[in-house]
């Protein structure tokens, strides 16, 4: 057995930097990495970790000393092998002033801590992920309290400290593991993962008058996980526009009689969808997805476009294959065929896959715009509201036009706001003027 003089290692550009926690005292036992110390800059907390394993002789510091690399701050007497030789002469006073060589090779360098870091538990599923420095240098806790963490995978960073100061305690870590495994916390790399969202506080409403409490049917379950993880991972935009299709809905009309024998019943939607699947050529970037690390696009060569649903059950997305080879009367056709089977619970996996691009259609009800939330992994989705006669200025008098308003949300990671415009710009024209379809 050896004493080992612990002395501040290399704190980068740090000086004089307060000690405003002694997390060990004579006699403790401390394993390699367990916190000694916590000093706090006005930029920063850090934690001083042990460069060795062992047992607390001496605490030489103070809460509220000052101290610098290469001040000494305890004894440990070290355990087994991991002995670091003491520096032999020149035992620094009680409260260092003249600093010693730190022991190089033992003494792990600390990494400051934001302040302001947000806590999220993690997983214990994300155990075999958590390094032993990480949990051994950043955080506010007592080494039995690193030792419980460690043994059941927490990562200390990942939680919030009720004690003082924001020091982790046993039941912090508790409530950390109970949240995830509750669902009120998802764990990093899932939908909520790493957002630190504050849950929405539980309220008996009973005591405000009658309630009636309702489960959720299966799809709107299914679907409201889909909306969440989308909502939580895709950092939104939403454009607005509105486009002339008065002669556009003429040419519906014109062709409706002559549909209606056939047994199709013609809505804006196919033209929007052709008009759609245009820009979609010309603006690839809104055909793709990102790949899972978020560093590449994925543009696709295929138009698979998927339409939103109402169902008596809740919303759900059939897809509309090649929609780029199909004409107007094929795609009302296919689009009667998968909102009736939706509408009957017929949909299989295949007819609700493949999809590259969303279009939410809620213009035969009403309003004026709305803000779809994009069909992860899809990088944008287009609403479409209802459209209205207008006066509108030609340069010489108002005219009645028939306008139709519509929104693109997309992906911000995926399309700049010029990009998106452009391509709102481009539906729009290709909806006012249909003959640009087929050029
Ligand atoms: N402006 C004005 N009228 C419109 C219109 C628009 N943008 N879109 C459709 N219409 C008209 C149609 O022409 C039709 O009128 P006529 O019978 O006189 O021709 C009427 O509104 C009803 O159309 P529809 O809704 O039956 O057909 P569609 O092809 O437009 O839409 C479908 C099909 C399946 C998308 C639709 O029925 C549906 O379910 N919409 C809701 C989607 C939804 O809930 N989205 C929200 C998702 S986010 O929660």
């Amino acid at each position: 057995m050896a004493t080992q003089q612990i002395t501040i290692p290399d704190i980068g550009d740090f000086d004089s930097v307060e000690i405003i926690e002694i997390l060990v005292s004579a006699g403790d036992t401390v394993s390699v990495d367990d916190s000694l110390l916590t000093l706090e800059s006005d930029k920063a907390t850090m934690e001083i970790p042990s460069p060795v394993s062992g047992t607390v002789t001496k605490v030489a510091v103070s809460i509220g000393d000052s101290v610098s690399e290469g001040d000494y701050i305890m004894d440990i007497e070290v355990s087994g092998d991991a002995a670091v030789p003491a520096p032999a002469e020149e035992k620094p006073a009680e409260k260092a002033a003249a600093p010693t060589p730190a022991p190089a090779a033992e003494a792990p360098k600390p990494e400051p801590v934001p302040q302001a870091a947000p806590p999220v538990p993690v997983a214990p599923a994300a155990s075999k992920l958590v390094n032993a420095q990480s949990m051994g240098a950043k955080s506010h806790a007592s080494p039995s309290v690193r030792s419980f963490a460690r043994k059941l995978g927490v990562d200390l960073a990942n939680v919030s400290g009720t004690g003082p100061k924001g020091r982790i305690q046993q039941t912090d870590v508790e409530a950390a593991i109970k949240a995830v495994m509750s669902g009120q916390t998802a764990a990093p790399g899932q939908a909520a993962g790493g957002a630190g969202i504050p849950p929405v506080p539980t309220i008996d409403f009973s005591q405000f008058g009658e309630t009636e409490t309702v489960e959720l049917g299966r799809i709107k379950k299914i679907s409201g996980k889909f909306l969440h993880t989308s909502w939580l991972n895709v950092p939104h935009v939403t454009q607005f526009d509105e486009c002339d299709i008065t002669e556009m809905d003429q040419f519906r009309k014109d062709q409706k009689a002559a549909a209606e024998k056939q047994g199709i019943k013609l809505t804006p939607l196919v033209f929007v969808m052709k008009a759609v699947v245009k820009a979609l050529q010309e603006f690839p970037s809104f055909n793709a997805s990102l790949s899972p690390d978020a560093q590449s696009i994925i543009k696709k060569g295929y138009y698979n476009i998927g339409i939103a649903v109402d169902t008596p059950n809740g919303l759900v997305v059939p897809v509309v294959k090649d929609v780029d080879k199909k004409g107007i009367y094929e795609l009302s056709r296919d689009l009667m065929e998968i909102s009736a089977k939706a509408r009957d619970g017929k949909l299989g996996p295949a007819d609700m896959s493949g999809g590259t691009f969303t279009i939410s259609s809620l213009g035969g009800i009403g309003g004026t715009q709305f803000t779809p939330i994009v069909n992860a992994p899809e990088v944008a989705i287009m609403g479409l509201s209802k459209a209205k006669m207008q006066p509108v200025w030609n340069g010489s008098e108002f005219v009645p036009r028939l306008i139709m308003p519509f929104s693109v949300s997309y992906d911000h990671r995926a399309i700049d706001g010029a990009e998106g415009v452009r391509f709102t710009t481009a539906v729009g024209q290709y909806l006012s003027d249909l003959r640009q379809l087929i050029l």
